[in-house]
């Protein structure tokens, strides 16, 4: 345990300090001095720029991301002292707020303070805003994707509102502690109507989605040490949305209504109605976004992003790691480069991580 504390600090430091160009001395003395911490307590404490610099590379090590050109430009908000869960909570109002920045999203993490063998603090949320899922009798109501996590805000005393994007409460929990349950004030939420730039039935389809995407269920490892809360949000690119969380048969599953009202035959497979219907799904996200003037990518302009990301990575002479079956996008993955070529999925520290879920 301790060994691999201290073997996993060491790495950490040393190529820390060796990025940032500290000196010899310093890198030596802080060896030292972490080497005494670790002895007489079990565990250290990162400095403010340690733990910045580690946030920073987590991302740049995050295989399945494709937004990881923008690393350095992780904004991280350092929240280790707090203690309350209403302090915590403020903290992560202030997240929503700055990140959301009127829809110019700003990248950025929280981070709260550090697992140690009798305390961690925990947000249940898988992010920040989620609209809940409730099942009923002609089906399930909302984001299927939420229903568990739904059920256990009702159980801890959320009132259901039954419709189809709630957006669900934060619940925090800090050591062993009951979990506090709290609503996000609604004018720290920013969200977009999904509407269409020529069908002008689309409007009618009232469907929408948040702004920013804040996970806030992965923990933090760096140089050994977890940061079990530390939510942490780019902004969307459109597929996600528009490919996935609203066409998908098991989240909103709007392809059919979309291909109808298209006038296409959806009873025949060679007609192709779900791509056509994809497609245009796929154009209204970005249309709305960008009119509301809500940060946002599409897919093509991200892969060139993520190109220009490799390109750097090798003259840094670092190698870049990545998952590629989550880095293709899921609209016409072969029109671009990730596509043609493999990428090794090996796991590279600091990083983000599953945890287990706390409910
Ligand atoms: C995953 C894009 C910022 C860390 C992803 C995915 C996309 C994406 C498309 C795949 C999601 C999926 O298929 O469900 C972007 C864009 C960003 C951004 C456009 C804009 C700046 C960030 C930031 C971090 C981050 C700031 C962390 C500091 C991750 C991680 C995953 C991921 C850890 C994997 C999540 C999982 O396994 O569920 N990103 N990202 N990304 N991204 Fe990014
Ligand atoms: N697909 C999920 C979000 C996963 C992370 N995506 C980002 N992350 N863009 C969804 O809600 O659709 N980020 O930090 O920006």
């Amino acid at each position: 345990m301790i060994n691999d504390l201290l073997k996993e600090a060491k790495e950490f430091i040393r190529s820390c300090y060796r990025e940032l160009n500290k000196t010899e001395q310093e890198l030596k003395n802080r060896l030292n001095e972490i080497n005494k911490q670790i002895l007489s307590k079990g565990f250290y404490e990162h400095t403010a720029f340690e733990l910045e610099y580690g946030a920073k590379v987590a991302w740049r090590n995050s295989n399945r991301c494709i937004g990881r050109l923008f690393w350095e430009h992780l904004n991280v908000i350092d929240k280790r002292n707090l203690n309350t869960e209403e302090e915590i909570i403020k903290a992560l109002f202030e997240h929503i707020n700055y990140a959301t920045n009127k829809g110019r999203i700003r990248p950025t993490i929280t981070i709260f303070s550090q697992k140690d063998p009798n305390k961690a603090v925990r947000i249940w949320n898988h992010q920040l805003v989620r609209y809940a899922g409730y099942k009923t009798e002609q089906g399930v109501l909302g984001d299927p994707l939420s229903l568990s996590f739904t059920e256990t805000c009702i159980n801890l005393g959320w009132e259901p509102k039954f419709g189809k994007f709630d957006v669900l409460p934060l619940v925090i929990q800090m050591n062993e502690n009951h979990p506090k349950l709290v609503e996000i004030p609604e004018n720290l939420l920013l969200e977009v109507s999904i509407r269409h730039p020529h069908y002008q039935w689309f409007k009618d389809l009232n469907l929408k989605w948040y702004a920013v995407p804040i996970i806030s269920d992965m923990s933090l490892e760096i140089g050994g040490i977890t940061y079990t809360a530390a939510p942490f949000n780019g902004w969307y690119m459109g597929t996600e949305i528009g490919a996935r969380n609203l066409a998908d048969e098991l989240r909103y599953n709007m392809l059919t209504q979309i291909g109808n009202l298209m006038g296409l035959d959806v009873k025949s497979n060679i007609s192709l109605w779900k791509d056509r219907a994809l497609l245009e799904l796929n154009t209204a996200v970005l249309y709305s976004y960008k009119e509301d003037g809500v940060s946002i990518v599409d897919h093509h302009t991200a892969a060139q992003q993520f190109k220009k990301f490799e390109e750097k990575e090798m003259e840094m002479e670092r190698s870049v790691t990545g998952d590629w079956t989550w880095l293709i996008p899921p609209l016409a993955p072969a029109t671009t480069h990730i596509f043609h070529k493999p990428y090794k999925n090996e796991i590279i520290k600091p990083n983000y991580f599953y945890q287990p879920k706390p409910y």
